[in-house]
């Protein structure tokens, strides 16, 4: 039994990029999996495991934080379907896992954190507001996003760069099928997607295209998700 840890916001969506690429792990692999909702102040729950963050899996008696070591883990434990076939696709995976979390992430959270605000849970909106205020040195969250948004989406466009090139030439960032390294980059539009409204991407981007792609795997997962 193989149970994962989600952040849950209001009307429990969950938008956490990093447990996105967990829940594509899992599908991948053709594993079944429950979920346990947790609020950015319910900590308590995943303390057992030593984190203060999700994802959290526990798998049997084993349990595993941070979404690269569940993925580590995963192709370890259950070795059907590999996330990683070989030494060179787990470098790769490793190194769009850094890519997204160092630059496309960081490119999303100041155009989106207005609409992420807006829809954390209110009992948790005093944890968000004390954590992100200090990071972005204002909780004018709203004021923040409408100014980051003059020039944040081009930028945000500009950091996808190199996934275009490659999405260009092929239909998934891992070749003819997709892996990892597509689960990584389609976590953070799950992010985005799931609490704003904001286009993000023009319809004749080649990076838009990959994204109906992974929104229509497994069944439809990620695209049920952002029309819940
Ligand atoms: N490096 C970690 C990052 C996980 C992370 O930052 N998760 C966020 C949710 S998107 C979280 O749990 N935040 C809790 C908080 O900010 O208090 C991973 O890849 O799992």
């Amino acid at each position: 039994m193989i149970k994962l840890y989600d952040l849950s916001l209001q009307n429990d969506c969950r938008p956490s990029p990093f447990c996105w690429r967990t829940k594509f792990a899992l599908a991948h692999k053709g594993l079944k999996w429950t979920e346990v909702p947790m609020g950015f102040t319910e900590k308590d729950k995943i303390a057992f495991a030593g984190s203060s963050t999700v994802p959290v899996l526990k798998d049997g008696e084993t349990t595993v934080k941070d979404s690269w070591a569940i993925a580590l883990h995963l192709d370890k434990a259950h070795t059907d379907q590999p996330l990683f076939k070989s030494e060179m696709a787990l470098s790769y995976a490793h190194f769009v896992n850094g890519f997204v979390d160092t630059v496309v992430q960081p490119a999303l959270f100041p155009i989106v954190v207005g609409d992420l605000y807006d829809r954390v849970r209110p009992a948790d909106q005093a944890y968000f507001r004390e954590s992100r205020g200090k990071r972005l040195g204002t909780t004018d969250f709203a004021a923040f996003q409408n100014k980051a948004r003059e020039k944040g989406v081009a930028v945000f466009r500009g950091v996808l760069e190199p996934a275009r090139r490659v999405l260009k030439a092929q239909p998934f960032l891992a070749g003819n099928h997709p892996a990892y390294p597509d689960y990584v980059l389609a976590g953070a539009f799950m992010w985005a997607g799931i609490v704003s409204s904001l286009v993000l991407l023009d319809g004749d981007d080649a990076v838009h295209a990959w994204r109906e792609r992974m929104l229509d795997l497994y069944d439809g997962m990620a695209r049920k998700a952002l029309a819940a």
